[in-house]
């Protein structure tokens, strides 16, 4: 049983579990970190092409926070080492008309954000969990980690982002996920 704080904690239709699912789709790539790539495309004055060295050298950065799926589960108190959303941006000049990003990871998945989500002050490109290098399965070598929002927007195996001057569904947007999806409003589907 969750106790009294515990339970401010837990969004509308949410249950806590101490497991850590695995949930997407697709299959888990394999990726070798000599030839992983980072890229920052779309709306920037000069499209940026990261390595893995060049990531590393970002100013680290560690979040706790809660995770919250949308197929109901939710886990608490989670820990994750990467750099911030705005260190990475910080290596290049947005356009002034930049107002969204859309997140690339493997196997063609997307995911969009307001650049206010994206670059709310607990997301971060994360490396690792718990204190532990972030296992192939829940994304590893890097992932997105947008807590505040439905876990679906944390993208898993991320190789870029796209700057855009509008909205634009990603992979399970399209499939009737909600556009934003805030667990507090129970922003699920549309
Ligand atoms: N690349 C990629 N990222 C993804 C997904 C996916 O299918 N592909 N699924 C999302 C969904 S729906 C969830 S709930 C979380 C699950 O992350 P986990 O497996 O680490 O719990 O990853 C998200 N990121
Ligand atoms: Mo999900």
């Amino acid at each position: 049983m969750a106790t009294p704080q515990a339970r401010d904690r837990i969004p509308p239709g949410q249950t806590v579990t101490r497991l850590f699912p695995v949930l997407h789709y697709g299959t888990v790539p394999r990726v070798d970190l000599a030839r992983w790539r980072f890229r920052i495309h779309g709306l920037v004055e000069q499209p940026r092409v990261l390595t893995w060295e060049e990531l590393r050298r970002l100013p680290h950065r560690t979040v706790t926070a809660d995770i919250h799926c949308v197929t109901g589960w939710s886990k608490l108190g989670t820990t994750w080492e990467g750099v911030s959303t705005r260190d990475l941006l910080g290596t290049v000049r947005l356009r002034p008309e930049a107002t969204h990003v859309m997140v690339e990871g493997a196997n063609d998945y997307t995911t969009n954000l307001s650049l206010d989500d994206f670059l709310a002050p607990t997301s971060l490109f994360a490396w690792a969990f718990d204190g532990e290098p972030l296992l192939p399965e829940h994304g590893g070598p890097l992932r997105l980690v947008v807590p505040h929002l439905y876990f679906w927007k944390s993208a898993k195996w991320v190789t870029g982002i796209r700057l855009m001057d509008h909205d634009e569904p990603g992979f399970w947007e399209d499939r009737g996920y909600h556009m934003r999806g805030d667990p507090w409003r129970e922003e699920r589907y549309w």
